[in-house]
């Protein structure tokens, strides 16, 4: 049984650097009725996919991999895909007006159509589901070309997000067939990092009013998944940004989902703005595992990336200050850029939010180097909310 995936071997990372960056266990997958080795891709609708890729490159510092379009017969859309360590993003825009994505994309903004994971076997995934009533959009198939047979399927979560099944055991291909290999087009100045981050941590998803358990039962029942200790209840929630969290993860913890519902609170929670723009459920934010958020942080806003303001107070409140107490720099080197710590029994995180991505107060990305802890920083959860606050008031959607 592989407990690497594809992709995570091309970025030769190995169990035990899986383990610091995002907290991999080791799992026995013979009695797992629906195993996951770990993360595929994510796959993303857009406006503009060949402008997106061009930022993905020239901002977060990815290597285009792998291209599909016109010219490789695909008449509906154009596809980058794009890498960084592990992570692998596609990029869909569509080339014909009555594309399917250009439907998604009316309707929900730039945003994340598919959370793809790599399973050993996805005919058992798939039996498994469909018994315990997964909605299955597309059956098992094989697609093959020079580099072998892949197999997959999908299967649908929240909204209009799906979870396509894959298995790479006999395809050695870039990506996937009917894609073709494309080397990336921005020249990266030699000083320059080329790896920004370097694994997939968590994906987070926002679901309607009063139906997270639901989604956590969803992801129990049809995907075997269990819940992690992190939970965020009314009592936190109402206070500052009205929501409530539960997270599951797959059996080896790789795949983490956080699962939001609003909580009606004194104001608009920022779970409804997202409920609202994106037009209903998908993926909040995805969290990227850096070895290095300092320099993370130092690109990223030379390029342009704007995060979430932390205002000086949080780093000069007394009780977080004991709570942390040493972390690998000093707490000024923290506060000059914004990035929050959180510590629990286990060690300790860094984290930052960026704002919004596209032009809906949807999708974000959280940047996120973590010190043996496994949470999700919810000592953070209170300066966080009160920053997201902040901006969605700035957006009148309070
Ligand atoms: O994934 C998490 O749970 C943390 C905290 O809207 C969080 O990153 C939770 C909700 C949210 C933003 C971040
Ligand atoms: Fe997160």
């Amino acid at each position: 049984m592989n407990i690497l995936t594809d992709s995570e071997r091309l970025a030769e990372l190995d169990a035990e650097q899986l383990h610091r960056l995002v907290g991999l266990v080791e799992h026995d997958d013979a009695r797992d009725p629906f195993p996951v080795t770990g993360w595929d891709a994510v796959v993303w609708a857009v406006g503009n996919a060949t402008q997106a890729a061009l930022v993905f490159q020239a901002v977060y510092g990815m290597e285009l991999i792998a291209y599909s379009g016109p010219e490789t017969g695909n008449r509906d859309h154009q596809a980058y895909v794009l890498r960084s360590g592990a992570v692998r993003f596609e990029l869909r825009g569509a080339v014909d007006p009555d594309s399917p994505v250009a439907d998604h994309h009316r309707a929900h903004g730039d945003g994340v159509v598919d959370i793809a994971l790599e399973v050993p076997d996805v005919d058992r995934c798939i039996a498994h589901a469909r018994a315990q009533g997964a909605t299955v959009l597309v059956e098992p198939h094989d697609e093959s070309d020079e580099h072998g047979t892949l197999r997959s399927a999908a299967i649908a979560t929240y909204g209009e997000t799906r979870h396509t099944l894959v298995d790479r055991s006999r395809y050695t291909g870039p990506y996937r067939p009917g894609y073709v290999a494309r080397s990336s087009t921005v020249v990266r100045p030699e000083a320059a990092p080329v790896r920004l981050f370097q694994a997939l941590d968590h994906v987070v998803g926002n679901v309607e009013l009063g139906r997270m358990d639901e989604w956590v039962d969803f992801y129990h029942r049809i995907m075997g998944f269990s819940n992690m200790a992190e939970f965020v209840g009314d009592d936190i929630a109402t206070e500052y940004s009205a929501l409530m969290s539960k997270v599951v993860a797959s059996g080896n913890h790789r795949v983490k989902f956080p699962l939001n519902e609003p909580s009606p609170g004194r104001r608009k929670s920022q779970i409804d703005e997202f409920l609202e723009f994106h037009r209903g459920p998908g993926a909040q934010h995805l969290a990227l595992a850096t070895g290095d958020i300092l320099t993370t942080v130092d690109v990223l806003r030379a390029r342009g990336v704007q995060f979430l303001e932390t205002p000086a107070a949080y780093y000069e409140d007394p009780e977080l200050r004991a709570r942390i107490g040493e972390v690998r720099v000093p707490v000024s080197e923290l506060q000059s850029r914004g990035i929050l710590v959180d510590r629990d029994e286990d060690g300790y995180l860094l984290q930052i939010f960026t704002k919004p991505l596209g032009d809906r107060p949807t999708v974000f990305f959280e940047f996120i180097e973590r010190h043996g802890s496994l949470g999700f920083g919810k000592g953070n959860f209170k300066a966080l909310f009160e920053a997201i606050e902040r901006e969605q008031e700035r957006r009148g959607n309070v």
